[in-house]
Order: structure tokens, then C-alpha cells, then sequence
């Protein structure tokens, strides 16, 4: 993923133990603190007192970023994941360093929620000031159209994972996210650039 020009990468571990996501958060974060890209921990902030790892990440029924803060114990970059325009305010309202914003198309990966559309990137982007992630069904064939809608960056997971060649994949969704706006080489998700990061997990 790195080589295919990732440039944060996030760990779901949905069905793992503290334990076992501690360990793989700690061999990961060996490759990626090599590349210097941001891992961040989904779900469990706990991880990240065990683990070096740049940041977590809450969904709307887990911890609140507050709690999120206080179980890193340190210093960590915390987002959220927001479903609607009042939900991206409100996290930013409450404090998070990015959102996670959608999904945007149907998908899979999260069948339990209605699509929000293109329409209201936009919006979400003049609403708020942190980075926005936009994500959900979000693939290659359908960036450019993302990227127009006005998404600066871009969570792909599926598209990703099942490409046949991963590297390739991630070059081609950078090389379409550089084509339309040109694109600093690596970012933190705190920084203003507008940019192409690709999340995946
Ligand atoms: N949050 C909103 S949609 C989604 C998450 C975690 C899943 C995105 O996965 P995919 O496979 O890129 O649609």
C-alpha cells in the first residue's frame, strides 16, 4: 500500500482482541513510521498507550473523543466517523482532528447505512474546517467523480484490498486524485493541503 502511494493507513480489527491489535498495530507501525505514514487505530484507543501509532479513530457509537484522548494517555490525533452534515459539525464541534465522512455510495463494507450521495461534499467541506475523509464504495472508476463533487481526500478499503495488484491500484487513484489537483507528496491528516490520502484497512 505504501508503495502504491498510500498515505495513511488505518487498522479495523472489528473481531480482535486489545491484545492481538496491539500486535499488529507494533509490526505495522514498523513499516509505516519507516515511510513516516500516520497509522491510526480504529475503535481502540487503548492501543495506541501500548503502541506508538500517530492517532485513533471513533465511529458514532463508540467512545466519545474525549474518552478516546483520555485512554491514548498522550498525545494523538483522534477522528471520527460521521454519517451527515450535523454529525461532521458536531465532531469537529467536539474536537476531532479529522472526520471520516459517508458512506458516499452504497457498500458492503458498511451495509447498515443509507448512502449520503455526491451532493453534499460540498456542503461538509465549506461546514467544516478539519480534514474531511470521504468515504464509502469509493473505487477507481468512480474517483474522478468524487474528486469533482469536491473531495480533497479519499478512505478507499475494498477497492484496495481486492485489486489484483495493490501497488498498481493505489498508483493509479493517486495519479487520477494528482491529474485533477496537483497534490502535495505527503501529508498529515491535520495539514490544510488539499491532497489525496487514501485510507485503507
Ligand atoms: N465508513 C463509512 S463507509 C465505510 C466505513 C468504514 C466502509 C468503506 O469501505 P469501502 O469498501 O471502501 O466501501
Amino acid at each position: 500500500m505504501i508503495e502504491g502511494g498510500v498515505d495513511l493507513i488505518q487498522l479495523r480489527g472489528k473481531d480482535q482482541s486489545i491484545d492481538e491489535l496491539a500486535d499488529v498495530a507494533d509490526a505495522l507501525h514498523k513499516i509505516t513510521s519507516r515511510s513516516s505514514i500516520p497509522l491510526i487505530v480504529n475503535d481502540h484507543a487503548e492501543v495506541a498507550r501500548r503502541v506508538p501509532v500517530e492517532g485513533v479513530h471513533v465511529g458514532q457509537d463508540d467512545d466519545s473523543i474525549q474518552i478516546a484522548r483520555r485512554k491514548a494517555g498522550r498525545e494523538v490525533l483522534v477522528g471520527k466517523s460521521t454519517h451527515s452534515l450535523e454529525q461532521a459539525s458536531a465532531a469537529q464541534r467536539k474536537g476531532a482532528d479529522y472526520i471520516g465522512f459517508g458512506p458516499i455510495f452504497a457498500t458492503p463494507t458498511k451495509p447498515d447505512y443509507p448512502p449520503i450521495g455526491l451532493s453534499e461534499i460540498k456542503k461538509v467541506h465549506s461546514d467544516v474546517s478539519v480534514p474531511i475523509f470521504c468515504i464509502g464504495g469509493i473505487k477507481l472508476d468512480n474517483l474522478k467523480e468524487v474528486r469533482s463533487a469536491g473531495a480533497q481526500r479519499v478512505a478507499i478499503v475494498s477497492g484496495l484490498l481486492k485489486a489484483p495488484d495493490i501497488i498498481e491500484y493505489g498508483r493509479a487513484c493517486k495519479r487520477l486524485l494528482l491529474g485533477i489537483k496537483l497534490v502535495t507528496g505527503r501529508v498529515s491528516p491535520t495539514g490544510g493541503h488539499q491532497t489525496s490520502n487514501i485510507e485503507n484497512s
